[in-house]
């Protein structure tokens, strides 16, 4: 039988909405997000999921705009080893295990190895960015993300000339995710990035949100985020980076290559087969907005696809 401990109950589940407001409120007043960090634990278990990240360097690399809550980055989200529904993810998590966790790093590099993961919290100075998300769905959010490039960890193992793009593999782990016993997508979950993109400085990989450990719904506990590209780049709860000479067989591209593309940039000239992309909804928004070239990071990645034709490698 499975109980749910405490620390597993989320704090939506028993923390009234306006509760969570007076606390964001609050946190601004006391000079911005980065306060969080510092606020004492048990405070902090109230808002999340409960070890801090602190101390933060804040990053150029941010957003000005504001965040989405607690509530709505972890409430709604897509994570289909745990189910295909918004809220199956948040409700179903808790099954994950993120402690003990190893990420092995393998394949065309020097020095080939496997990195605990507190290892991989000390590996680089851990920022906060807080980055515009867009999904391929058509809406977005933003998410105040804690990592480090993911940059810092290549460089560890120092990839070859001959490797040209990074695969990251996300667990599959039949026990804990019960979504991969149904054949919804090839797992396990596989995404991946040209060597330069992965080596990018917006590029990251994210150990937690809200200056906290990363909730599982949202791939504790480490997961890939790239910002001017569609969500679904970004895998979840990574277990293996490897570094390949060709284009990865990913596993959306795989299930439908006319609808999702390697590349996957946001781009509102590009729609997908089945709907626009020129405009999205930001949740906690009524109204739909314009979706920008790149995701708004176009003076920052424009440079990596030049002579691209980005129709054809969409
Ligand atoms: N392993 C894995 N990673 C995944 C997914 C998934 O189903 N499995 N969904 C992707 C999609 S479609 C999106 S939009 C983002 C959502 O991340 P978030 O829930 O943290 O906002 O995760 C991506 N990473
Ligand atoms: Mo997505």
């Amino acid at each position: 039988m499975l109980i749910r401990k405490p620390s597993d109950i989320l704090p939506s589940e028993i923390t009234p909405e306006a509760t969570y407001r007076d606390r964001r409120t609050f946190l601004a007043a006391a000079g911005g997000l980065l306060a969080a960090a510092a606020l004492p634990l048990k405070a902090k278990g109230a808002q999340g999921s409960g070890a801090n990240l602190g101390p933060l360097q804040k990053s150029p690399l941010s957003t000005s705009e504001t965040p989405n809550t607690y509530a709505q980055v972890t409430q709604y989200n897509n994570f289909y080893e745990f189910g295909t529904g918004k809220d199956d993810p948040a409700r179903e998590a808790w099954r994950l295990k993120p402690r003990p966790w190893e990420v092995k790093v393998t394949g065309l590099c020097a020095k080939p190895r496997t990195f605990g993961i507190e290892e991989l919290l000390k590996l680089a100075p851990l920022e906060e960015r807080i980055y515009r998300m867009r999904c391929v769905e058509g809406w977005s959010m933003v998410i105040p993300w804690v990592g480090f490039p993911i940059k810092a960890l290549l460089d560890k193992v120092q990839p070859l000339g001959s490797a040209r793009f990074v695969a990251f593999f996300s667990a599959d782990r039949p026990d804990q995710m019960p979504g991969v016993r149904l054949p919804v997508l090839d797992w396990p979950y596989l995404e991946g990035l040209r060597l330069d993109e992965a080596n990018h400085p917006l590029a990251i990989l994210a150990v937690g949100l809200y200056g906290q450990i990363l909730p599982n719904q949202n791939g504790a506990p480490i997961r890939l985020v790239a910002p001017w590209k569609y969500g679904f780049k970004g895998g979840k709860s990574i277990v293996e980076i490897r570094l390949v000479k060709d284009q990865p067989w990913t596993s959306w591209a795989k299930a439908n290559p006319n609808e999702y593309g390697f590349y996957a940039n946001v781009n509102p000239n590009h729609d997908h087969p089945r709907w626009s992309q020129k405009t999205e909804r930001r949740i906690g928004e009524l109204l739909r907005r314009p979706t920008q070239m790149f995701n708004g990071y176009g003076d920052q990645v424009a440079h990596l696809y030049r002579g691209m034709d980005l129709d054809t490698y969409f």
